[in-house]
């Protein structure tokens, strides 16, 4: 097995693919992506011109994209944990909620801190209003879909509780799930606990202090 892959612990979208590997103890080089190794962001940066991280390099194959980065995986680099469901009507359901997370999620979390790193006089007030009222809509649209679930989908952890756990967990920090909605706070839990994503959030930690609006003092 020859698989480097080019990420930051803190990013969430690394996280993401990061859970994926820790599931089936998949070994990896990790290229991590910060200031004290800037060969790794220069090959990084030619692999994928777009320099959205996480990137794939399994043998003389480069793969980009998360989703596909956990699809690669559990089709080339199977384990005792299913990445995707084989049965491929669940699959569908998995990639379903995958891009729920990543659309309604993750992108307005990410619009609400990404703002917070502009001058102050580039802001985007309009945009961020639009992104809170984006993760009430769909906090609330996931508290009804969460109800009696243990995981996003019934065949258990997978590629769309992947895409979950770092969303949900920086959203809240961005946007606080509010208490009326019980099945999403104790999901964002149960996501906590599983041991591939405390690791992720763990290694995370020392960076804390990277967060735009300050993160706050729990998790
Ligand atoms: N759709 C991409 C999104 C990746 C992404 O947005 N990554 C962020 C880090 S969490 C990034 O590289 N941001 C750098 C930038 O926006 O310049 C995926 O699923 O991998």
């Amino acid at each position: 097995m020859n698989l480097t892959l080019y990420a930051h612990p803190f990013s969430s979208y690394c996280q993401k693919v990061l859970i994926a590997f820790y599931e089936n103890d998949i070994p990896f080089e990790y290229r991590v992506l910060g200031p004290e190794d800037p060969a790794a962001f220069e090959e990084f940066a030619k692999l994928w011109p777009l320099k959205r991280m996480p990137a794939l390099v399994d043998g003389d194959r480069a793969v980009v994209e998360s989703s596909i980065i956990i699809e690669h995986l559990a089709l080339r680099h199977p384990g005792r944990v299913q990445l995707l469901p084989q049965d491929p009507a669940a699959a569908l359901e998995a990639r379903f909620l995958d891009r729920y997370f990543d659309h309604y999620v993750m992108a307005p979390m990410q619009k609400i801190v990404a703002d917070l790193l502009r001058p102050a006089e580039s802001r985007d007030a309009y945009g961020v209003s639009d992104a809170h009222v984006l993760l009430d809509t769909s906090y609330a649209w996931l508290e009804t879909r969460l109800a009696g679930r243990e995981w996003a989908i019934g065949s258990g952890f997978s590629l769309a509780d992947r895409a979950a756990a770092p969303s949900l967990f920086y959203a809240d920090w961005v946007h606080r799930i509010p208490e009326q909605f019980a099945n999403v706070r104790a999901y964002r839990q149960r996501l906590l606990a599983r041991p591939s994503v405390a690791r992720a959030v763990d290694e995370a930690r020392p960076f804390r202090k990277l967060f735009p609006p300050g993160a706050p003092d729990r998790d």
